[in-house]
């Protein structure tokens, strides 16, 4: 195993990489930014590197920079978490160039996978079913001959793209002219590669991705999947695993196409394959994510399996300690992304000082956490803060724990979406587990009625309460007294809003929760 390890990125996923390299006896290096001099994943680390100025381009994205801090700290492999060089094969191969273990794939599997016409050329000859439509870059013309053999609608994609970047659909062929130009131009743009190809248009499908892990011995297995249909804009919100909508049989095919595309393409390390569902339940591949993804706790959860100490372990060689038949689905999971954002102001970010936290704790409840109070989240990065996750025995179970896990969860100081996650986990959509990816925009898209509002509130101050419950009984190492007239503390909260010993962190943890 490696002696010492760089981690090339930051926030709560550098947090979950050191943690696991320390459980392994792995020395850690963190790279900062001006702007992350007092991160959580700087403090937590043995060794830190500055890279420079606040910008990704010149930190946390700088491959000179980010290899000469690993030279000269003497670690001997690199974690690059998700976003930044994750998925860059340049970065990869200037790895393997200098001698250091990049835990992720090989460079040349990035690479086929990296465009995703050469993706689905690969697949095409593994017998893998994919969208149809074209395997090469088009012209317009080529794109227009294309469209009539597949019929209208269609979805122009940037082959460089993934994650919804460069997408246009296109209803008629009236407009096949104009959404040619402009997904070339925003390729060209986000990319520097305008290649565009075609795919059929599946309407409100259901977005479903398999994780899979590899060894560089040949051997393959995939972990099941997760359901991720409720995002915002290809921003996932809530994440679980299983699926509520595949049944097993479903299940052990789309496992086995799974393992085959990533056999196809050399893939070695945890990989996901993400596939589209639509609505007569085919199944079509989509692209490879080859990195470890944000929602990997569901997997870890419902596995049992520690990802990032299996992608250490078949990073420096090692063989995969168990086969496919020994990997079984316990119990749900479910996970909600805490985001520093405004969800009455349009989702804008809202950075800023953290003058209050509780994370909530307690059996099945998971938080991976970047922050801490007293932390100044920085505008340069993603505004994800922490995520939080549980386990239970069924998907109730998981919805009812996740509430209550919620109830807990104090962030002051700045604006998040927490008070988002009550409307969807009871959002009929969702309860009934047949969401797609049009789900959370139908929800979002009816305004809360004024008694939800009312009901929202009375939540509120009950979760307010259950903090404060939680606190008073800390703080004086025993059950809290019940008042006069039968009501513990905590329907006296809920019905006055007010404690008779008010602190500071009360106050504010009350005023934080009913903006
Ligand atoms: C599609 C599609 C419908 N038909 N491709 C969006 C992100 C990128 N990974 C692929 N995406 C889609 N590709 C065809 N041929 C619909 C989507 C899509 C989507 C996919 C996954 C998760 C959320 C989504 C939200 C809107 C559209």
């Amino acid at each position: 195993m490696f002696r010492k390890l760089l981690i090339a990125n930051r926030g709560e996923i550098a947090v979950r990489v050191i943690r696991a390299c320390r459980e392994s006896g792995i020395r850690t290096v963190a790279v900062y930014s001006d702007a992350d001099r007092n991160a959580l994943h700087v403090r937590m680390a043995d060794e830190a590197v500055h890279l420079g100025p606040a910008p990704a381009r010149e930190s946390y994205l700088d491959i000179p920079k980010v290899l000469q801090a690993a030279k000269r700290t003497g670690a001997e492999a690199i974690h690059p978490g998700y976003g930044f060089l994750s998925e860059n094969a340049v970065f990869a191969q200037a790895c393997a160039d200098s001698g250091i273990v990049f835990v992720g794939p090989p460079a040349s599997a990035m690479r086929i996978l990296g465009s995703k016409t050469s993706a689905r050329r690969t697949m095409e000859k593994a017998g893998v079913p994919f969208v149809p439509g074209s395997t090469h870059g088009l012209t317009l013309e080529q794109a227009r001959v294309e469209a009539d053999r597949i019929g209208y609608p269609v979805m122009l994609k940037a082959a460089a793209g993934g994650g919804g970047k460069g997408m246009r659909l296109v209803k008629t062929e009236t407009e096949l002219a104009s959404a040619y130009e402009n997904a070339v131009s925003e390729a060209t743009r986000a990319f520097s590669n305008g290649e565009v190809y075609l795919e059929k248009f599946i309407k409100q499908p259901r977005h479903v991705e398999v994780q899979v892990l590899a060894d560089s011995h040949g051997n393959t297995v995939h972990l099941c999947e997760r359901e991720c249909s409720m995002q915002r804009r290809h921003q996932k919100v809530v994440e679980e695993s299983p699926s509520p909508v595949l049944d097993d049989g479903l299940r052990a095919r789309m496992g086995e196409t799974a393992v085959r595309v990533a056999q196809a393409a050399g893939y070695v390390n945890a990989g996901t394959v993400e596939f589209l569902l639509d609505a007569d339940r085919n199944i079509y591949f989509l692209e490879v994510n080859t990195r470890l993804q944000v929602e990997h706790p569901v997997t870890e959860l419902v596995t049992g399996k520690d990802l990032v100490h299996l992608q250490l372990h078949v990073a420096a060689g090692g063989k995969l300690p168990f086969e496919q038949k020994d990997v079984r689905i316990q119990g749900h999971a479910l996970e909600c992304r805490i985001y520093a954002e405004d969800p009455d102001n349009q989702f804008f970010p809202s950075p800023g000082l953290i003058t209050q936290l509780n994370e909530p704790a307690g059996p099945g409840v998971r938080v991976d956490s970047g922050v801490y109070a007293g932390y100044t989240v920085p505008l340069d990065y993603d505004p994800m803060l922490a995520k939080l996750i549980v386990h239970a025995g069924t998907r109730e179970e998981a919805i009812r724990r996740m509430e209550r896990a919620l109830s807990e969860y104090v962030v002051g100081g700045i604006k998040t979406n927490l008070g988002l996650f009550h409307r969807i986990l009871n959002d009929a959509e969702f309860r009934s587990g047949n969401m797609d990816t049009g789900s959370l925009d139908r929800m979002l898209s009816m305004t809360p009625t004024a008694s939800a509002q009312t009901k929202n509130k009375e939540i509120q101050i009950a979760a307010i309460a259950a903090v404060m419950f939680a606190m008073r009984s800390n703080s004086h190492g025993g059950r809290t007294k019940p008042t006069a007239n039968g009501a513990s503390s905590f329907s006296s909260v809920a019905s006055h809003g007010q404690t008779t010993e008010p602190s500071g962190w009360r106050e504010a943890a009350r005023r934080e929760s009913l903006r």
